[in-house]
């Protein structure tokens, strides 16, 4: 560990810069200062088996780089490497060498922990074909995202300065994720996939996908059609069965794991819109004393149909994803709520419950349904933290209120996802409502700029013992103030930043970085993502 580091900083030294285009930066990587320019019959060779999707990867991978038209973002442009190109060798071809007949898509839906994502990449500058190798197809899959990021282009030529280029790659954490709330604003399928193509490039490998919430209901359940029907924002403002198998295919393909969201049992209200006799305190008044946000409502917990309502209604909505994971949330429950609800003191009362044991039963209920089905459950942190309840040891918890959380529930034993509002979040959320629109609100001012994010440290809160149990993490978007028109440039480049803390591992320079993202940055937008600006122009695209 210690000595590739250290070979790292060497190279690093002797050669200049190590390989400009790279986000996340490989774990290990040596590189020269030689031109090689592609040749214009260059090609990507498959020794081995080759599943559909590798296919439609490859054939992606040649279009970026044929299309990408990236200029080196260098002072004065290509114009400056035009003597390297001109003494160049030419790359016929990038020969990769499949072991592996499971489709990438199989992979991506592996248990968190067993997913093989390494590869080795070496591209010579001698004029012999590059080769690419991985015991996986989703290695060679991550490999093939590596290949397209070495490549600029200037004038008619497609190249790179730095060969020969050797790299030794696999991600330092399991779980590198992002969030994205479906619920308090629309985004149609082509605007979730084109997020999902973004997060591929570098190397993200968990759709956190929250997909309903109190304001909308998008997600058409089967048997529970009613719910969608009346509680999306429109008849076409929802997610179809065959939608979300589109959607959950394009990701996988992608070696992306989906892990939809229902948030129970808060964050509930558009079920009353279809199922009033299981909402406790619907759009209740005045709404912040029942809610963080209106309208209020939660799950009657308490009553045992609404328990069973529920273990049904998330096992038919688990039923519509493929992959093993499966979020039954469990935030900011309000007990005032409850309190309040006749219904549920009445259940209370019949059963001899308290609002704890309740609670309990009913996520016990909810997980063993999931199980049943072969899900295993991941859940908010106040399920640990603020309402502990019993849990199987399996469970992921997410931690969001603040980063240092992570330290208690770890000393739980349980297996976590960093998600923290202080490092993490990309927007302001609640900050929507009159109220917490309040400047300082610790939410959302300060605004968190990529470098912020790129500053966590994933083991700070955590003992050497427990560090196992840190599965990785993800920045999340919360939609109360970000629609289709702004979610690329509210998103992206800013979520890179934590994918590159979960793949390369902590530490990284902020300030050395900044190159490598503002390239990165480059290439998203020529990819059809309306990334922000890092820095002006002035920067890098000055004439020479
Ligand atoms: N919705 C849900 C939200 C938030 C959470 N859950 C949230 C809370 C605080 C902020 C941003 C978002 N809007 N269902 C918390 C996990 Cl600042």
């Amino acid at each position: 560990m210690f000595s590739s580091k250290l070979l790292l900083v060497l190279a690093t030294l002797l050669v200049g810069n190590v390989v400009e285009g790279l986000w996340p930066l490989p774990r290990s990587i040596t590189n020269g200062s030689t031109g090689l320019v592609l040749s214009p019959t260059f090609e990507i060779e498959v020794n081995g088996p080759y599943p559909d999707d590798l296919q439609s990867a490859v054939a992606r991978t040649l279009e970026y780089i044929k299309n990408d038209n990236h200029e080196r973002l260098v002072v004065g442009r290509g114009s400056v490497d035009s003597a390297a190109i001109k003494s160049a060798n030419t790359l016929p071809s990038l020969v990769v060498f499949s072991h592996d007949s499971k489709t990438i898509a199989v992979e991506a839906r592996a248990p968190l922990g067993t997913r093989d994502e390494a590869y080795t990449l070496d591209v010579p500058s001698d004029g012999s074909p590059a080769t690419l190798c991985a015991n996986s197809t989703l290695g060679l899959f991550r490999g093939l995202t590596t290949f397209s990021q070495i490549w600029y282009t200037y004038g008619s030529n497609i190249y790179t300065v730095e060969a020969p280029i050797s790299i030794s790659d696999s991600p330092a954490f399991p779980y590198r994720g992002f969030m994205l709330d479906t619920a308090r604003n629309y985004f149609p399928v082509d605007v979730i996939k084109r997020q999902l193509e973004a997060m591929s490039w570098v190397k993200q490998n968990v759709f956190h996908w929250h997909i309903v919430d109190s304001q909308s209901f998008p997600l058409v359940i089967p048997g529970y059609e009613t719910i969608s029907s009346n509680g999306a924002y429109s008849t076409d403002e929802i997610y179809t069965p065959s939608q979300i198998a589109d959607v959950v295919s394009f990701a996988n393909e992608r070696g992306i794991d989906v892990i939809p969201e229902i948030d129970t049992p808060g964050h509930t209200s558009a079920i009353s819109t279809a199922f009033p006799q299981h909402m406790a305190c619907p759009d209740a008044s005045p709404w912040a004393l029942y809610a963080n946000e209106p309208p209020s409502g939660q799950l009657r917990i308490a009553s045992p149909e609404t328990v069973n309502f529920t273990a049904n209604l998330l096992v038919n909505a688990a039923n519509l994803f493929s992959g093993s994971y499966f979020s039954t949330g469990g935030d900011e429950i309000n007990t005032k709520c409850y309190s309040d609800d006749p219904e549920t003191q009445s259940a209370l009362n019949a059963s001899g419950k308290t609002f704890a044991q309740a609670l309990d039963d009913f996520i016990q209920a909810e997980h063993k349904a999931l199980r049943n089905v072969g899900k295993t459950a991941v859940v908010w942190q106040e399920l640990v933290l603020t309402f502990p309840v019993t849990l199987a040891n399996d469970t992921i918890i997410m931690v969001w209120i603040t980063s240092s959380d992570a330290a208690s529930v770890v000393e739980k034993g349980f297996r976590i996802v960093h998600a923290p509002s202080d490092y993490f979040y990309l927007d302001c959320g609640a900050g929507a409502w009159l109220g917490n629109a309040t400047a300082g609100n610790s939410w959302c001012d300060p605004f968190k700029t990529w470098q912020k994010a790129y500053s966590f440290d994933p083991y700070a809160n955590v003992t050497e013992s427990q560090r196992d149990l840190v599965l990785g993490g993800q920045q999340a978007l919360w939609t109360e103030q970000s629609s289709p028109n702004n979610v690329d440039s509210i998103v992206w480049p800013r979520a890179a930043a934590s994918a590159e803390v979960f793949w390369s591992g902590p530490g990284g320079n902020g300030q050395t970085a900044l190159p490598r993202l503002h390239d990165h940055a480059y290439r998203m937008i020529g990819r059809g993502i309306k990334a922000i600006a890092l820095q002006p122009q002035w920067c890098a695209l000055r004439p020479g």
